[in-house]
């Protein structure tokens, strides 16, 4: 078992359900320090964890905290990367940053998987992944690149409907990466189920999704598996509601971007923070929804996967 590093250190309840080869469900934390605001950040950290833990796994909030990456957090910790100044937004280039300077901060999709296989966990749930941007040339989120090398399992909601979605598709396949619906045929956009993309395959039962998992990574092909569940009805914001204000925001992001005012890691940020206020709020809200969802439909899938979950493949 891969447990020494120097620099992770696993939460007790990590930890022991590590030695004891129970599940475990790794959850991302740019969401907290950089998706979300405060206090639903606070209340979302520790809600997704319960939605884990009702369904049978040990959540795994992973993070870097004084330079080191933490696996498993107590409350505390998460307070503490809530409130800290400046916390970085760790993708894969970004570990050694954090590490060096000895910073806080909070890993994305691509960074959470990393950390995650580091340690044998097999199955992530986030909220929705990064993608190719529309705006800038050249802006493809690391994510793509982590799900294309990575065996880790992502459930989410697809990725943001801000994103170029047919081209963020493309991507996954050109890389191999199995894109899976869960009791959907389409590829779900975030704030709505989603209607015009579809998926590589669609599997309506945890059982068949763990099987899944299984024969691709047993065949020795190494990249993650996106596991794709679409908020419900009730909590969707359909397209039609929508669309204006993504482009709004599309719009002004490639305005600032003219003015070298926003680059980088800064986009997808920028980008939740404006539907948000445009929206009134219903998109965080709806962004809470599915959070919490795919938390609940990871522990299942953990479970399944047995201790087959804890077991490094790489
Ligand atoms: N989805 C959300 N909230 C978020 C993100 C995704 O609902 O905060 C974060 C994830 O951590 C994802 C990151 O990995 O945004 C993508 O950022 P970028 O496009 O800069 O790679
Ligand atoms: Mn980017």
């Amino acid at each position: 078992m891969n447990i020494e590093n120097k620099n992770i250190t696993y939460s007790k309840e990590v930890l022991n359900a590590k030695i004891l080869g129970e599940p475990i469900v790794a959850l991302e934390s740019t969401v907290l320090t950089h998706g979300l605001p405060f206090p639903q950040n606070t209340e979302l950290a520790s809600e997704m964890e319960d939605a884990v833990r009702q369904n049978g796994a040990t959540p795994a909030t992973i993070a870097l905290l004084d330079g080191k990456i933490q696996v498993g957090m107590e409350k505390e910790q998460i307070k503490t990367l809530i409130e800290a100044e400046k916390p970085i937004k760790v993708s894969l280039r970004d570990f050694a940053t954090a590490i060096t300077l000895k910073r806080a901060g909070g890993t994305t999709v691509a960074g959470t998987m990393f950390a995650a296989n580091k340690c044998g966990i097999k199955v992530f749930a986030t909220g929705g992944i990064g993608g190719v941007h529309k705006e800038a040339e050249m802006d493809i989120s690391t994510d793509l690149i982590a799900l294309s090398n990575i065996p880790v399992m992502v459930v989410c909601a697809g990725a943001k409907s801000i994103l170029n979605l047919p081209a963020t598709l493309e991507y996954l396949e050109t890389m191999g990466v199995p894109v899976i619906g869960y009791k959907t045929d389409s590829f779900p956009e975030f704030y709505s189920r989603g209607s015009k993309l579809r998926v590589s395959v669609r599997l309506d039962d945890v059982k068949e999704i763990a099987a899944f998992a299984m024969n691709h990574w047993s065949l020795g092909l190494q990249s993650g598996i996106l596991v794709c569940q679409p908020v419900e009805e009730e909590f969707e914001i359909k397209e039609h509601e929508i669309s204006d204000i993504l482009k709004m925001v599309s719009n002004e992001v490639i305005a600032l971007q003219k003015e070298n005012k926003l680059s980088g890691q800064q986009v997808t940020p920028y980008e939740l923070m404006r539907v948000n206020e445009l929206t009134d709020g219903r998109s965080l809200k709806t962004n809470m929804r599915f959070l919490l969802n795919n938390g609940r439909l990871a522990g299942k899938l953990a479970r399944e996967m047995g201790s087959d979950n804890n077991t490094n493949f790489s």
